[in-house]
């Protein structure tokens, strides 16, 4: 008997784990896991909508929308429908372009794909040769993959498809990722918080990883249509024909998911390793003295290169530049401004469709102003309308750098002559990287509704950028991705939810963070009612929360030095002041915050009226940019009657407080949640409540020495 139950305990061993690792949902399926749905009426609904696929018409992109459409229904619907070119009696779904397929062009469906463009699609519920079909109908390919993965959505989400009638087309042009992984496949010292780069280098070109077609896919359902694979603090080796090889193959990948390739320059690439300087930003792959943008040699070295990347990679997108920040090369060493500098390599792309991002997120030259924030409406406002059609100026969302919260860049609206592509980041660099739960598209809302006032009300940021308020011949917007070769893509499983909102966003600025939060839970995690409520009840929270917790009030970059995690609003033991907390909080005896007011640095100054004002006076400025542009007394009531000193307790003890409410929330779901993404999570809501009461003790501890106030034990 004891030797029974030995070998039962052994065998129960051996097989639980073997069990639970099958059954197990490790994250890989991102939003695309097509579980089948578990709402009777509407599986019943669907079942009875689609008895057969029809797809007419032969590439590359048409291959994978059946791959896909097949393996979204199959899975959804508990099926295994047959895919044909011929219609046939029952019910079916019909994809196609009126180009390649007779069923879509008989249904003269040209005056609302004129609307569509080349991206667009729509999606209708006919009759076709008497047979019901729901068509998806589109002028390319492209669109039609857009459409099945939208169509799959709404099927994820439950939604009835009797009697639908849409169109879609993006707001915004250029929609991409911009990786900042290194060419030695590392990240982590470039933002990234999920492991080492998808790209294996040193195993391209020869091996392809299956993951890039994964990752193509990912981006493909979202309708992101670019990727600049390697980090703005651009190793110039990158351009070298070795590499340039290994790039081909990643964009014969994307292609025909309509991703195109771009990738980031150093602007010193010219200069022959000889005479680069000794930093490891400098570039030095060419034969030249100088990267000097009005010197004839370089010109032309940058034309040949362009010819060359054109000959690897017929549809290259472009270069994403870096120049005069953080130690980058610039145009301006030679005394050339930012214009010469991106009108050369516009001038070498031009031929060939390819456009130029040059980054306004400059701060390097003390010369331009005390004041970090105003910098670079400074160096680049000037310049507005010189800049040749095919250059962008890719711009952050607030005037320092990805903060929890900061006031919308003033270069936004200030530019009219100028293309201005917004950059997000979608890793959570100052938002506590993988291991805090933030759900980032309130925040990216609270950004694109922002009003600038630059052409009167309702000049939005959104409208900014896609081009409404000044007609912007192009349109775009990044996102830097929170992507590597971690299993679930992304370190932290609800870190997914960003790259998810960020792509659902750059296709529809118009869309809310709830319907997101709520489309990512259901294709994710879960369509139980209840639980998609709670799940969403918690995202949709967690970014104010963490603002609480680490800057709130308009508090900013206070964050320990280089790692930017932790706490650290103390100097450190070099007692520089220059780029650290103490420059940004200024906490003193008075009080605390920086003044950006008229009489201060007059930051506000460059922002349109009305806001100019608003900002500028203490008493009308939002509170939640309080402490970015006023020097505030410890004593100053604030709106909800408590002091600055009081309401600041309030106000870090609140996020704590979110924090474990979102633990006891999750720790109420585990009935309907996967056991291991369970735990995933339940361990990282663990770290972040640790460090959240990290964040608000050091914090508190530091400015009470200048408050000379007591800190409550809790709200
Ligand atoms: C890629 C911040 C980050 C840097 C980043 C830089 C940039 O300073 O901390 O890691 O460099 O922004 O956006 O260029």
């Amino acid at each position: 008997m004891k030797y029974l139950l030995k070998n039962i305990l052994f065998v129960l061993c051996i097989v639980a784990p073997v069990c639970s690792i099958a059954s197990a949902d490790d994250g890989y399926d991102l939003w695309m896991s097509y579980r089948k749905l578990d709402d009777a009426t509407i599986l019943k609904e669907y079942q009875q909508a689609f008895s057969s696929i029809v797809i007419q018409g032969q590439s590359e992109t048409l291959g994978i929308i059946r791959e896909e459409v097949k393996k979204g229904l199959d899975g959804l619907l508990g099926a295994d429908l047959p895919v044909s070119n011929i219609l046939t009696v029952g019910s079916a779904l019909v994809i196609g372009t009126p180009r390649e397929s007779e069923l879509i062009q008989k249904l003269d469906l040209s005056d609302k794909l004129a609307t569509l463009g080349r991206e667009g699609f729509l999606i209708k519920s006919t009759k076709i040769n008497d047979v019901p079909a729901v068509v998806i109908a589109a002028n390319e390919d492209i669109g039609l993959l857009y459409g099945t993965f939208h169509l799959l959505r709404l099927m994820q989400t439950g939604q009835s498809l009797k009697d639908i009638d849409i169109c879609s087309r993006p707001r915004i042009q250029y929609r991409l990722l911009d990786h900042w992984d290194k060419l030695d496949g590392s990240i982590s010292d470039e933002r990234g918080y999920a492991g080492k780069s998808l790209w294996k280098w040193d195993e391209l070109p020869e091996t392809i990883d299956p993951r890039y077609k994964d990752y193509a896919r990912a981006n493909a359902s979202l309708g992101i249509n670019g990727t600049v694979i390697n980090s703005v603090n651009a190793n110039p080796d990158i351009l070298k024909a070795e590499y340039l090889k290994k790039v081909a193959k990643l964009a014969d990948v994307f292609r025909p998911y309509g991703i195109r390739v771009f990738l980031s320059a150093n602007f010193s690439s010219p200069i022959s390793a000889k005479f680069a300087h000794e930093s490891n930003r400098r570039g030095g792959i060419g034969n030249l003295k100088t990267s000097d943008p009005c010197d004839p040699e370089v010109r032309l070295w940058w034309k040949n290169k362009v010819k060359e990347i054109y000959q690897f990679i017929p549809d290259f997108g472009g270069f994403l530049v870096k120049a005069s920040s953080e130690g980058m090369p610039s145009p301006q060493e030679y005394n050339r401004t930012h214009a010469d500098g991106a009108n050369m390599l516009a001038e070498a792309l031009a031929p060939y469709g390819g456009i130029v991002m040059w980054r306004s997120f400059v701060y390097d030259d003390s010369k331009v102003d005390d004041d970090r924030a105003k910098r670079a409406y400074k160096e680049f406002v000037p310049f507005d309308g010189k800049f040749s059609s095919n250059v962008f100026i890719q711009s952050k969302n607030g005037p320092i750098d990805f903060q929890p919260r900061e006031p919308v860049n003033s270069l936004f609206g200030a530019m009219p002559r100028t293309p201005l592509m917004l950059e997000l980041q979608i890793a959570q660099e100052y938002l506590g990287h993988s291991k805090h739960l933030v759900f980032l598209a309130p925040m990216w809302k609270e950004y694109l509704e922002f009003d600038t006032y630059a052409k009167g009300r309702g000049s939005t940021l959104a409208s900014i950028i896609d081009g409404n308020t000044h007609n912007y011949q192009m349109t775009g917007i990044a996102g830097v991705a929170n992507t590597g070769d971690d299993r679930n893509w992304c370190g932290h499983l609800f870190a997914q939810a960003n790259w998810y909102a960020f792509g659902r966003l750059s296709w529809d600025h118009s869309l809310t963070a709830e319907q997101i939060a709520d489309e990512w839970i259901k294709a994710t995690l879960t369509s139980d009612a209840n639980a998609v409520n709670t799940i969403k009840s918690m995202m949709m929270g967690s970014w104010e929360a963490c603002i609480n917790y680490m800057t709130p009030l308009g508090l900013h970059h206070i964050m320990q030095e280089g790692f930017h995690y932790g706490p650290q609003p103390q100097l450190d033991k070099s007692g520089r002041i220059d780029w650290t907390s103490v420059y940004y909080h200024r906490a003193d005896a008075n009080g605390l915050g920086f003044d950006r007011s008229s009489t201060g640095s007059n930051a506000t100054s460059q922002y349109f009226s009305p806001l100019r004002e608003t900002f500028d006076d203490v008493n009308t400025c939002p509170e939640k940019y309080l402490l970015w542009f006023h020097h505030v007394p410890w004593d100053h009531k604030t709106e909800s009657g408590r002091t600055l000193w009081d309401e600041l307790c309030y106000r870090y003890y609140t996020g704590v407080d979110y924090v474990k409410e979102m633990e006891r929330k999750w720790a109420a779901l585990e009935k309907d949640i996967d056991p291991d993404i369970c735990l995933h999570v339940k361990e990282k809501l663990a770290t972040q409540e640790k460090d959240a009461a990290i964040w608000r003790d050091t914090c508190l501890g530091y400015f009470q020495k200048f408050s000379n106030r007591p800190v409550p034990a809790s709200n």
